[in-house]
């Protein structure tokens, strides 16, 4: 059986999501789409070559008879409300990260899938997939470089639009680290603290760029992230772990190596897309196959839940600057692994 998806938001990462799931992945295809462009939308499948229907709105595309499963990559602020109507639905939703703006947000979504009773929801954090992250923490829990003590990372961006505000380095970037993190070291966050270095001139006025982000794990662990959008030079994530008896390195990309006027070279990536192809084609596939078995097992809803209240104590230690608690609540028997 194919399972028939439906895309709400056509732009970057959503045409990226339709060529995987219809070019690249096995077991479905993309049968309906919306945008609040729709004009964008259908140039955006032509350029594809994909046949599906455009609707004016997500919810059409969510209440489809034709549509099995959904995908919500509209923008951040819309998350929410797509991710509780699929739910309302019955269907299974994959949902980009964050799944909310707020830990608010993120808990009614939570609620409503307990209420539901059974797992609907899969956030879009890709990294937990990417071979790196994952040859990283099989290093970590085999115990080759003894207790990890401190980590050194960095989530660096070639440059971001006007639109890009301080707190979007929270919720829409650093939302990354703040999930795989707590995957990799399988602990908390119990306190954080934002400091701003000088602006890069690259920035403009909404944006404070770079920022360093400082965490003290429960288990005592300390966590360095420097995140710095307007970097200019390429796409780079770094993540170095320390531990008692030695050093673990997130593997850098592969890149050919060049020797020309005197200078020995590796190129860099420039863009997301590139960085994580294929973490995003493992992620959607563990979606789709995981919704034909009838069992979520990818990033939940709760997992959304407590990368955003770590993202709502950054926002207040941006403003504060001050040492902020992170207050996480319990795990429900409902989202144990
Ligand atoms: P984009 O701006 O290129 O595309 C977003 C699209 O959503 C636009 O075409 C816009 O018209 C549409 N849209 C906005 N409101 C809508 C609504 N109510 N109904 C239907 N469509 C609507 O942005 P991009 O980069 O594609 O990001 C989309 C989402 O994906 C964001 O939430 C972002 O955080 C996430 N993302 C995740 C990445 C990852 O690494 N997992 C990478 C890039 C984006
Ligand atoms: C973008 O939305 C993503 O999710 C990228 O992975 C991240 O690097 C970038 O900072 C975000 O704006």
């Amino acid at each position: 059986m194919t399972l028939k998806l439906g895309v709400i938001g056509t732009g970057a990462i959503g045409q990226e999501h339709i060529r995987r799931c219809n070019n690249v992945l096995q077991g479905a295809k993309v049968v309906a789409v919306s945008d609040i462009n729709t004009d964008g939308a259908r140039a955006a499948l032509q350029r594809l070559n994909i046949d599906a229907q455009v609707y004016q709105d997500g919810h059409e595309v969510i209440n489809s008879p034709e549509v099995d499963a959904v995908l919500v990559t509209s923008w951040d602020p819309t998350h929410e409300e797509f991710t509780l109507a699929a739910i309302a639905a019955g269907k299974p939703v994959f949902c980009e990260k964050p799944l909310a703006l707020s830990a608010e947000g993120c808990r009614r979504i939570v609620d409503a899938e307990i209420k539901h009773g059974k797992r609907l929801v899969q956030v879009g954090f890709m990294r937990p997939y990417d071979a790196g992250y994952r040859a990283l923490k099989k290093v970590i829990t085999d115990g080759e470089i003894g207790e990890p003590l401190m980590l050194h990372c960095a989530h660096r961006n070639q440059s971001v639009g006007e639109n890009y505000t301080t707190d979007m380095a929270i919720t829409n970037t650093l939302i990354h680290e703040l999930d795989v993190l707590r995957w990799l070291t399988e602990d908390d966050y119990k306190s954080v603290q934002v400091v701003f270095p000088r602006t890069t001139s690259k920035s403009h006025a909404k944006l404070k760029d770079p920022q360093i982000v400082l965490f003290e794990t429960q288990k005592g662990i300390r966590i360095d992230v420097e995140i710095f959008v307007n970097c200019a030079y390429g796409y780079d994530i770094q993540c170095e772990v320390v531990g008692e008896e030695g050093i673990a390195k997130l593997p850098e990309p592969s890149a050919i190596q060049t020797r020309k006027n005197a200078r020995l070279g590796n190129a860099l990536l420039t863009d997301w897309k590139d960085r994580f192809i294929d973490a995003y084609d493992v992620e959607l596939q563990a979606f789709i196959n995981d919704v034909k078995a009838g069992e979520l097992t990818g990033p939940s809803a709760w997992d959304g839940f407590a990368a955003s209240v770590a993202a709502d104590a950054c926002l207040k230690a941006q403003n504060s600057g001050g040492i902020e608690p992170v207050d996480m609540p319990s795990r429900p028997d409902f989202y144990a692994r």
